[in-house]
C-alpha cells in the first residue's frame, strides 16, 4: 500500500500533530523534511505552511484535514467521537485551539523567546503574554475537569492537535509550573504523554538549547 508523506518539521507542533494522527490511527507514514517559505512548499500548501500531506493522489493541507482523511480512509482506532456532542466539542476545540491557543502559545509567546534579538527577550512582553494564556489553560483544565478527553471518553484530533502544544509549554521555566497547578490539564499532558504516539514524535531540541 502507498506510505503517506507528511511534509514539514519535526520542531513544528503542528507537524507532530499529523504525525500523532496518522501514528494513533496506524497509517503507513514518513516526514518528508521541507524548508518553510520554499517553492517546494507552497506547491504543497498555497498558504505555505506546515504540515502538507501526500497519498497517492491525494494532496491535502491543514493538520485537521489530514487528521479526517486518516480517520475516513483507513482502517483503525476512531479518531472522532461518534456522539452528536462528542463531534461538535471535538470541532469546537479544534477550532479555539488554532484560533486562540496556537497563536498565544507558540508564536506569541515560545518563538519571542527562543527567537530573541541580541540582549534577551522582552520580559514584560513574554510576562504579558503569559497573562495572556493563563485563561486559556484555565479553559483547557476545566473541559478535561469534566471529561477525561477534550471531547469526551476517549482521545481524538482536538487532543493531537494540542498535545504537542502543551508538551513545549510544559517544558518552559515559567509556564512549566502553570500547567502543574491545572491538576486536569497536567493529568491530561501525562496520560497523552504515555502514548506511543507521542514517544515515536518527540522533536529534537530547539536550535538555541
Ligand atoms: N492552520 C494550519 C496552521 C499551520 C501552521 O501555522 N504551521 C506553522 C508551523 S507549526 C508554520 O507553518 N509556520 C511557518 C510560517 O508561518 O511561516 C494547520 O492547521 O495546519
Amino acid at each position: 500500500m502507498t506510505q503517506a508523506i507528511v511534509y514539514g518539521i519535526p520542531l513544528s507542533s503542528y507537524t507532530r500533530s499529523a504525525l500523532m494522527m496518522l501514528h494513533e490511527k496506524g497509517v503507513d507514514h514518513r516526514l518528508e523534511p521541507i524548508e518553510l517559505r520554499s517553492e517546494a512548499l507552497y506547491a504543497r500548501h498555497p498558504f505555505g505552511k506546515i504540515p502538507a500531506f501526500q497519498h497517492g493522489d491525494v494532496q491535502l493541507f491543514e493538520t485537521t484535514a489530514i487528521g479526517h482523511y486518516a480517520d475516513a480512509a483507513f482502517d483503525g482506532p476512531d479518531l472522532q467521537p461518534g456522539d452528536p456532542v462528542g463531534k461538535a466539542k471535538m470541532a469546537q476545540w479544534n477550532s479555539a485551539i488554532i484560533d486562540y491557543v496556537y497563536p498565544q502559545a507558540i508564536p506569541g509567546y515560545l518563538l519571542k523567546k527562543l527567537f530573541a534579538p541580541e540582549g534577551g527577550p522582552d520580559e514584560a512582553e513574554l510576562a504579558e503574554a503569559r497573562e495572556r494564556l493563563a485563561p486559556q489553560l484555565d479553559a483547557m483544565n476545566k473541559a478535561l475537569e469534566e471529561n477525561p478527553y477534550f471531547a469526551g471518553e476517549a482521545p481524538s484530533l482536538a487532543d493531537y492537535l494540542v498535545f504537542p502544544i502543551i508538551w513545549y509549554l510544559r517544558s518552559d521555566a515559567e509556564v512549566g509550573p502553570m500547567i502543574a497547578e491545572r491538576q486536569a490539564l497536567a493529568d491530561w499532558a501525562e496520560r497523552i504523554d504515555q502514548r506511543d504516539s507521542a514517544a515515536a514524535t518527540v522533536p529534537p531540541p530547539p536550535p538555541s538549547s
